[in-house]
């Protein structure tokens, strides 16, 4: 039977594997690897090339009403294109229970909002922040069979966090039915203490949200997190890992034993609490949470992608306008930090940066890039062997690399529907040429060729936590 495409000449890289070879395509999937394949229906030359398993992005936000009046940006067709147009050919993005709904309810509501919209494939985590008898007892234990195996859950915002007895709840609930919790660690009470001294001081100026959220907070809550999954005994995974004082406690308990994992992202390494300094409003840019915080973090951050404290390098893309009054400006630019929403753009930065500065510098190795951005969150979130790597039988989502090319960042060359990134003017070396997804090219020099609603949703299995 002959090929649909032959993806020829170039570089492929794998988490455990760099190797010459052609890759052949049919039906969406691919079906040989070999050094030399015949003339297919249709060939994408790769010389000089690196063929990389299309990213997986496993930490964004899309379409996520807020409590504040603040809107997202993008939504389950701008959010997967901008991702797609950075070489992510899956997004994992969160369905939000709110207090007082079910999650049944939450589901079908995150599914009317993607459905027909995005052009990759994409899966769901939920975000538990009421969990009743009825969802412990009943919705989540369905849900988890039904394709959604890994939730969230917050130790602060007051419309979403969990107290310690209801943490262990659901992570006693995850442990019987085989899901991954991934923990959002501050102590709230230490931000809520600190945000109100600073308001009677007048010190409400963007900066401050960072002195609000110091590392205190999100190691106490780390330790906090470790120490509860431990009481149960069952994995966990602490989401966007700022500095070393919470790796401190993560490397710490799995010294113990303990099955814990990590994620960090771009901000960790490419911003400080400074670039909330900026002068007037504009740090509001940066605010996200837990906050960038400074130089020695951002090498400490960079020793955990080399020595595997990390696992997973997700985007956190919390997409807000900034000059909107649905955006940044939501409180009006004199309410101060606390009424900002929380989060910033970067599904589309994400692989660039930290292939220009990961691998091109020589910090981190092809193959660490490919494992942290792609198969390990494909791995621990169950869809692997579908997603995630380069092998017969696995879905040809695939990002044609040109590791030489030199791009200058700045918002306008972005697909996203906020009206800046975090990034403008930095500089890159190394950027998708083209991007497949099952096998269709989607991206290709920069135009997107796929329909918005070709992107299926995606079953997740059973997450794999094994060390
Ligand atoms: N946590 C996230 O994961 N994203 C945006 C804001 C936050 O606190
Ligand atoms: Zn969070
Ligand atoms: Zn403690
Ligand atoms: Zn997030």
């Amino acid at each position: 039977e002959p090929l649909d495409l032959v993806i020829r000449g170039g570089t492929v890289a794998t988490a455990s594997a760099e190797f010459k070879a052609d890759i052949g395509i049919r039906d969406g999937r691919i079906v040989t690897l070999a050094v030399e394949l015949p003339r297919a229906k249709d060939e994408i030359d790769a010389t000089g090339k690196l063929v990389l398993p299309g990213g997986v992005d496993a930490h964004c936000h899309f379409d996520q009403p807020t409590s504040d009046g603040s809107r997202m940006a993008d939504d389950f067709a701008s959010g997967p294109l901008s991702a797609a147009f950075g070489g992510t050919t899956t997004v994992i993005p969160f369905a939000c229970q709110q207090k007082g709904q079910s999650l049944r309810a939450a589901v079908s509501d995150y599914h009317e909002r993607a459905n027909g919209k995005s052009v990759i494939d994409y899966a769901f985590h939920l975000i538990v922040t009421d969990p009743t008898e009825q969802v412990l007892g009943q919705e989540l234990p369905a849900l988890i069979r039904d394709g959604y195996s890994s939730f969230k859950i917050y130790t602060t915002y007051d419309d979403l966090k969990l107290d310690d007895r209801q943490i262990i709840e659901v992570l006693a609930l995850a442990k019987r039915e085989g899901a991954l919790t991934m923990i959002h660690a501050e102590n709230s009470d230490i931000i809520a203490w600190l945000t109100e001294a600073l308001e009677r001081a007048g010190d409400t100026a963007p900066r401050f949200h960072a002195t609000a959220r110091p590392a205190i907070a999100e190691r106490e809550a780390t330790h906090r997190a470790i120490s509860l999954a431990e009481v149960v005994d069952t994995p966990i995974l602490v989401v966007h890992v700022s500095g070393g004082e919470a790796m401190q406690q993560i490397v710490t308990a799995r010294h113990r034993g303990t099955r814990v994992f990590a994620e960090t992202c771009p901000q960790y390494l490419f911003l400080t609490a400074d670039d909330l300094d900026l002068g007037g409003f504009e740090g509001a840019k940066h605010i996200c949470s837990p906050p960038p915080r400074d130089t020695a973090s951002q090498e400490s951050v960079w020793r955990g992608l080399q020595d595997g404290t990390f696992q997973v390098f997700s985007s956190d893309h919390a997409p807000f306008r900034f000059d909107d009054p649905e955006g940044k400006k939501v409180g009006g630019e004199t309410s101060g930090f606390s009424h900002v929403p929380n989060g910033i753009p970067g599904v589309e930065t994400r692989l660039p940066l930290l292939f220009s500065e990961g691998v091109v510098k020589g910090r981190i190795s092809l193959r660490r890039f490919v494992e942290l951005t792609s198969t390990n969150p494909a791995r621990l979130y169950g869809l692997m062997p579908r997603k995630g790597t380069i092998a017969i039988g696995s879905d040809a989502d695939i990002a044609i690399w040109d590791p030489q090319k030199q791009v200058t960042i700045t918002n306008d060359m972005l697909h996203h529907n906020v009206d800046y990134t975090p990034y403008e003017g930095r500089q890159v070396t190394g950027w998708p040429e083209i991007v497949l997804s099952r096998g269709a090219v989607v991206i290709r020099d920069g135009e997107c060729l796929g329909n918005p609603g070709r992107g299926q949703f995606l079953e997740c299995g059973t997450p794999d936590t094994l060390p």
